[in-house]
């Protein structure tokens, strides 16, 4: 599969942003994947912002996924979905959300990124690769290096995440993912819409006019 190289992931933190809104920003910036990420909301308001974006994304040409639930990617006609190590195994999600869809698996080292390919994993999550203030429980952060390491080791599509910035996104573009995930970076600028911009503009891809 290809991804376009701006991962952009709508999760309102506790900006108090509505996601649907943010969602509507950052397409209106050009990111063309999207993906719901809303652990504080409970299936009765995930579902119906995911059936939103998924027409937002729709409209747009761009790629929809949920984070951590194929039930709720499949409900709302989803892409795919973007398990943790410890959601659904990749077999069971396929199970749960039919043929033809995109499964990612988030991994934090080369055994780990090895194993999720072996599974069926469509492409990897790489990370935490910066330090980030997003996830209280991310591990140690191993910088572009980490990115390097598993992109010798897995054929499949690389996402990374972590930390990363309009300014440190094209180093680790370079050091070899196909994506750059982003949440902080977008979800907490000023303008959300901008930053997309920004980001995309480094990445030598974003349409500037
Ligand atoms: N997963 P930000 S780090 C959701 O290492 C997530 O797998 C990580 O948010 C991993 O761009 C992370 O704000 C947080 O740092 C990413």
């Amino acid at each position: 599969m290809h991804l376009p190289p701006l991962y952009a992931i709508v999760d309102p933190l506790d900006t108090g942003r509505d996601p649907v809104a943010l969602a509507r920003a950052l397409l209106d910036g050009g990111a063309r994947l999207l993906q719901l990420r809303w652990k504080a909301a409970t299936p009765h308001e995930l579902l119906p912002a995911a059936i939103a974006i998924r027409g937002l994304t729709r409209a747009a040409g761009a790629l929809f996924l949920v984070n951590d639930r194929p039930d709720i990617a499949r409900a709302a006609d989803a892409d795919g979905v973007h398990l943790g190590q410890d959601d659904l195994p990749v077999a069971a999600a396929r199970r749960v959300q039919g043929a033809g869809r995109v499964i990612g698996v988030s991994t934090h080292d080369v055994g780990q990124a090895r194993a999720a390919e072996a599974a069926g994993a469509d492409y990897v999550g790489v990370g935490p690769i910066y330090a980030t203030t997003t996830k209280p429980d991310a591990l140690v952060p191993r910088g572009p290096a980490l990115v390097s390491a598993v992109r010798a080791a897995v054929r499949c599509p690389l996402v990374a995440i972590g930390g990363i910035t309009p300014e440190t996104a094209a180093a680790v573009h370079a050091a070899g993912a196909d994506a750059v995930a982003m949440i902080g970076a977008l979800v907490r600028a000023p303008d959300p819409e901008l930053a997309v911009r920004e980001v995309l503009a480094r990445l030598q891809v974003g349409d500037s006019t």
